[in-house]
């Protein structure tokens, strides 16, 4: 329990860039967090989330309209990201290079 809040805690302090993570029952995979400030409305939002759940790796895509945070966790290259969310038109701020 103690290692759910704790992982609970660092995802919501992300502010941009990517972390490795154990989840409580040991499985390590990587959160990336960044910024897409081209979204400006729920349509803008479901392509960014069709684009980047489309990108081999990625298990799971969180995304905050207002603050135009975008969280993603799975195993994703951040490059394959990047080419994703380009192509949907879009570009990200923040995604780490490697
Ligand atoms: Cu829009």
């Amino acid at each position: 329990m103690i290692g759910a809040a704790t992982f609970l805690l660092t995802f919501q302090s992300l502010e941009g860039g990517s972390w490795r993570q154990h989840t409580p029952c040991g499985k390590e995979f990587v959160m990336v967090a960044f910024k897409v400030p081209g979204m400006t409305c729920g349509g803008c939002a479901a392509s960014v989330r069709r684009a980047l759940g489309a990108v081999a790796g990625v298990e799971d895509v969180q995304i905050d309209l207002d603050s135009k945070d975008v969280r993603i966790s799975g195993a994703p290259s951040a490059d394959a990201l990047r080419t994703a969310l380009e192509k949907a038109g879009f570009e990200a701020e923040g995604l780490p290079v490697a």
